[in-house]
């Protein structure tokens, strides 16, 4: 039988052998998953945990937020304020920056996350996530303010998602490959079951909502109307799609066997540069596709190089199998 290490073993030879990771970011890293397994198990409650539905109220986006988008911003928020790591977190729930409390030591580290990813989906048990960033707080004295965080995605030391599924899956790179880890109820443990996962770099997979094609730009138009001709079409291969409009989900499978995701903008909102927020869903989905050989782009650069003015700011994020995003890309650039 394959003997799979730990999260924490990983990490402890990442800090000590790779010299990928500084003591006080594997303790972050580990709290981080110590709270994922807490998400993981409200979330497994479901009816029977009475964490269903909606908490009646907004969020900063003026979405909806679900029961659960509120228990797992708190789990969040309570695990990681007093360990010392941190200076401050953003959470898409929340409008603020949150600045760890003056009782609590600070720490060099700044930590982004989308608590639950695809709560949408929480209700007809599809997989759901938490997905995270960590970036450096700049070298200064001054206090923590909202203008650190604006940080390009590639200044990120670590990132990853937790997927809530069949199984609970984290998934993480800090800058040595994408590691993937598998929880073990019976230990409470997260155990290594993949390492320096590789994105096929063409494919025959699309994930997109296919009922806003009306709305595309051209590029995008042209794009899935190629894939759907088929192997009588200029790409000379049929495709298949998927959509579980859960993005944990989406890149999860991409990052496990290929496919491209694309939520690109579109004229319903054309003030808006997409759906998803850049600082917490595109930056570190963006670096975990890049790491394991994929590209990742918002149609005209890479997503990594875009400097961020607003914490929650949105970006149209095309990632995925390298040859496929390249040419989605080509097809803007070429405007
Ligand atoms: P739509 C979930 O709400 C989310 O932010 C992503 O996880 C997902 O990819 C997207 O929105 C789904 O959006 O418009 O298809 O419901």
């Amino acid at each position: 039988m394959t003997q799979h290490i730990s999260l924490t073993r990983y990490l402890i030879e990442q800090q000590r052998e790779a010299g990928h990771i500084p003591a006080q970011l594997r303790l972050l890293l580990e709290v981080v998953a110590r709270a994922c397994k807490r998400i993981s198990l409200t979330v497994n409650k479901g009816a029977l945990g009475s964490v269903l539905g909606s908490a009646g109220s907004e969020n900063v986006q003026g979405e909806v937020q679900k029961k659960l988008d509120i228990i797992a911003n708190e789990v969040l928020i309570d695990a990681n304020e007093w360990g010392g790591h941190l200076a401050a977190m953003a959470s898409e729930e929340m409008d603020a920056i949150y600045v760890v409390p003056n009782r609590f030591p600070k720490g060099e580290y700044l930590l982004l996350f989308d608590p639950l990813d695809g709560s949408s989906n929480i209700d007809v048990n599809v997989s759901i996530g938490t997905i995270f960033s960590v970036l450096k707080m700049p070298e200064d004295d001054r206090g923590v303010d909202e203008g650190d965080f604006l940080q390009p995605g590639r200044q990120q030391v670590a990132a990853g998602y937790c997927i809530y599924g069949p199984q609970t899956v984290l998934v993480l790179t800090v800058g040595d490959g994408v590691a993937m880890f598998t929880l073990d109820r019976e230990q409470g443990s997260f155990m290594l079951t993949e390492e320096k996962l590789r994105i096929p770099e063409d494919t025959k997979e699309f994930a997109i909502n296919m009922s806003n094609m009306r709305h595309w730009a051209p590029p995008v138009r042209r794009y899935i109307d190629e894939c759907l001709q088929g192997k009588d079409g200029p790409r000379g291969k049929d495709f298949n799609m998927r959509w579980v409009a859960s993005m944990v989900a989406d890149v999860h499978r991409i990052l496990v066997r290929g496919g491209i995701f694309m939520y690109p903008w579109d004229k319903r909102e054309p003030n808006k540069p997409g759906k998803l927020r850049l600082m917490y869903e595109a930056n570190p989905m963006a670096w975990l596709v890049e790491q394991a050989g994929g590209a990742a782009t918002n149609g005209h650069q890479r997503i990594l190089d875009i400097q961020p003015s607003q914490l929650h700011e949105r970006v149209s994020v095309i990632l995925g199998s390298k040859n496929e995003v390249e040419r989605v890309t080509s097809y803007h650039t070429a405007l």
